[in-house]
């Protein structure tokens, strides 16, 4: 859940823009600017664990390989909350490596509210899901399948029944889900990262190597999906 504070509307986005998304969000990019708008949680990082410095590198090696090939389309890492590790680490390796802020940036908030509550119009939502691509189990997915409703297990079910870590799936957003009618979410692409969680399928037992070749791969097939919609 959002915590306290951790929202804005779209009226005091001036106001919070220093806290809400550090690396400032650019004037206009708002609801309705026109702009192909992908967010995209950290994929692995919680439930599966996944080391969050070597996490932020590859977020950062991937997002800066997509904006300098994409026009008209913008990247937003979001987290649930200001004290999220995994944003700030990000916020300041794209800094460092001169990443447009106008087509990546950070947003606190829920993924699933991004325009009612963050007056961020998103087209396209990732989803850190599990290997069945079965709604629940927490975390990032069990947030998107809930607000979806029904459609959107329906219309993942017709496309694919499991993924493979490293692969990502783009399901269309049928209009009658109120991800689409509320939040103006056409897509969601569903994402299985590398997990380092014992508790869960397929742990790779702390092999980075493996590891961050798989986060590297999860992050080329979700930009790849993304690019696929634009065009
Ligand atoms: N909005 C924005 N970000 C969120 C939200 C939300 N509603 N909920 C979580 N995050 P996780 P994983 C952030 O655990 O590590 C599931 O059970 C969270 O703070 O969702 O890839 C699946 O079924 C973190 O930064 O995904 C899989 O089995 C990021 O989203 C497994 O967890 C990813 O956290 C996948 O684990």
């Amino acid at each position: 859940p959002l915590q306290q504070g951790d929202s804005c509307t779209p009226s005091n986005h001036a106001r919070k823009d220093s806290q809400d998304h550090e690396m400032g969000m650019p004037t206009g990019a708002t609801a309705l600017d026109g702009v192909s708008t992908l967010a995209f949680p950290s994929i692995s990082t919680a439930d599966f664990q996944f080391n969050l410095e070597k996490a932020s590198d590859i977020i950062v090696e991937k997002v800066g390989d997509f904006v300098n090939k994409v026009d008209n389309a913008r990247l937003v890492l979001v987290d649930l909350s200001h004290g999220s590790k995994i944003l700030s680490l990000v916020r300041t390796k794209a800094e460092k490596k001169k990443i447009d802020s106008k087509k990546f940036f950070t947003f606190v908030g829920d993924i699933t509210r991004l325009f009612t509550i963050g007056g961020l119009r998103c087209h396209v939502i990732a989803n850190a899901a599990n290997w069945r691509l079965k709604p629940g189990g927490g975390g990032v997915n069990a947030a998107i399948f809930k607000a979806s409703g029904p459609s959107l297990e329906t219309a993942t079910k017709e496309r694919a029944v499991s993924l493979d870590p490293g692969k990502a799936l783009v399901v269309p957003l049928p209009s009658d889900s109120p991800l689409f009618s509320k939040e103006g979410v056409t897509h969601v692409i569903h994402v299985l990262g590398p997990n380092m969680n014992p508790q869960r399928p397929n742990c790779l037992d702390n092999d980075y190597v493996e590891g961050c070749k798989v986060l590297r791969e999860a992050y080329s097939s979700l930009f790849e999906g993304f690019a696929t919609i634009l065009s």
